[in-house]
């Protein structure tokens, strides 16, 4: 198995990391957000503009570009990168999580699982090995394995059940994987389950850790359960998990999410809530969430950020913002987009920065005391 990712600092203090993820559209930055694009658009926002700000990863779910537009489609075109005209790279999440929170009846088995598309209710199969070719004909630069993510406070037994569904899937991915050879120039990345229950998140990290992918990620959090549960959770496993290769935490977005995350060594992580949050006009900043709605930004002339470059904050104020929110003006979600995407990339500048100089840690208790503060 080639490497991909150099480990080229650790902070002092913590578990913190600096690294870089060699991936086949270039190098990576880590620790890194990725925008969500789950239909090969992440919403709102140009392609040209995620560029603009700096990211040249971003996620695509397989579970909805293999409904829409379909194969065909995708194949007639050699894949999204040329289909979306994004030339940077790719990671698809494997439907392993799209699945189950978004489809309907769906029965699964060893052989993999059944379900009802959630638009016109059509009937298919994904089993690991298929799931591995669609990412193959979407051209993804970081593949996911399909797995089996299930909800806190289920019982012993069936979250045990659910994570050798993985282990067992996983190690057919793999072996796909292999078949396809350089056909495939994806990376194909394992991901740990195991639920809230330690013996089975040590026993998935283990094993997960011990095949041969170049990347792992930890499924499985941020799916219901308490924040110190989610803290507890995390950095258990992320002990776990070999500190050889990437690490990966699906589907978490938050600052605080990011920043314990990062202090618990991992490397990469994806949310919709930036992009969410900004269409309901939501936008961030260091002193925490501004709602743009609220009477108060009426008449007020001020961008959200004075120090943000984004083009929101250089060009209007909140009061235009806050006109745009009330009538429901596109204009205003996707200016609200292009601005939290540009304070979550500025942020994770910040991270990284603080990492190199040794102060992470009070990097993240200063940010979180202001960013928390009202
Ligand atoms: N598995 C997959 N995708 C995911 C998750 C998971 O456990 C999560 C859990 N937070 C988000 N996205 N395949
Ligand atoms: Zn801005």
């Amino acid at each position: 198995m080639q490497t991909i990712f150099t480990e080229t600092h650790k902070d002092a203090h913590s578990n913190a990391r600096l690294g870089i993820l060699s991936l086949p559209h270039g190098d990576v930055q880590t620790p890194a957000f990725m925008p969500v694009g789950t239909n090969g658009t992440v919403k709102g926002i140009y392609h040209d503009k995620i560029e603009e700000i700096g990211y040249n990863l971003i996620l695509g779910n397989t579970y909805h570009l293999y409904l829409r537009p379909g194969l065909e489609v995708l194949e007639k075109f050699g894949g999204l990168h040329n289909f979306s005209h994004w030339n940077h790279n790719l990671l698809t999440d494997s439907g392993g999580f799209q699945v189950f929170s978004l489809s309907g009846l769906r029965k699964i088995s060893e052989k993999g699982v059944a379900f009802q598309s959630h638009i016109d209710g059509s009937r298919h199969i994904f089993t690991p090995e298929k799931v591995v070719d669609i990412q193959k004909v979407i051209g993804s630069d970081i593949a996911m394995c399909l797995d089996v993510c299930t909800p806190p406070n289920i019982e012993y037994r069936a979250a045990k059940e659910a994570m050798h569904i993985t282990h067992n899937w996983a190690e057919r991915a793999l072996n796909h994987r292999k078949e396809l050879g350089d056909a495939f120039k994806g990376n194909l990345f394992g991901i740990v389950q195991g639920n809230f229950y330690k013996d089975l998140r040590k026993e998935s990290a283990e094993v997960l850790s011990a095949m041969d992918f170049p990347g792992i990620a930890i499924g499985g959090l941020s799916v219901g359960e308490t924040t110190d549960q989610f803290n507890e959770f995390l950095a258990y496993t992320a002990d776990i998990v070999t500190k050889e290769k990437p690490r990966y935490v699906m589907g978490i977005g938050s600052p605080d999410y990011i920043l314990e995350a990062v202090e618990n060594g991992i490397d990469m992580f994806d949310c919709v809530l930036a992009t969410r949050m900004a269409r309901n006009g939501a936008v961030f900043t260091d002193d925490g969430i501004v709602t743009l709605k609220k009477a108060m930004h009426k008449f007020d002339q001020g961008p959200i950020e004075s120090e943000c470059h984004c083009t929101a904050c250089t060009e209007y104020s909140r009061a235009y913002m806050h006109h745009m929110v009330k009538t429901n003006e596109m204009l205003g979600g996707m200016l609200a987009t292009e601005h939290n995407l540009t304070y979550f990339y500025r942020l994770m500048e910040k991270i990284r920065l603080a990492i190199a100089e040794d102060r992470f840690s009070s990097f993240k208790k200063d940010y979180l005391a202001r960013f928390y503060k009202r």
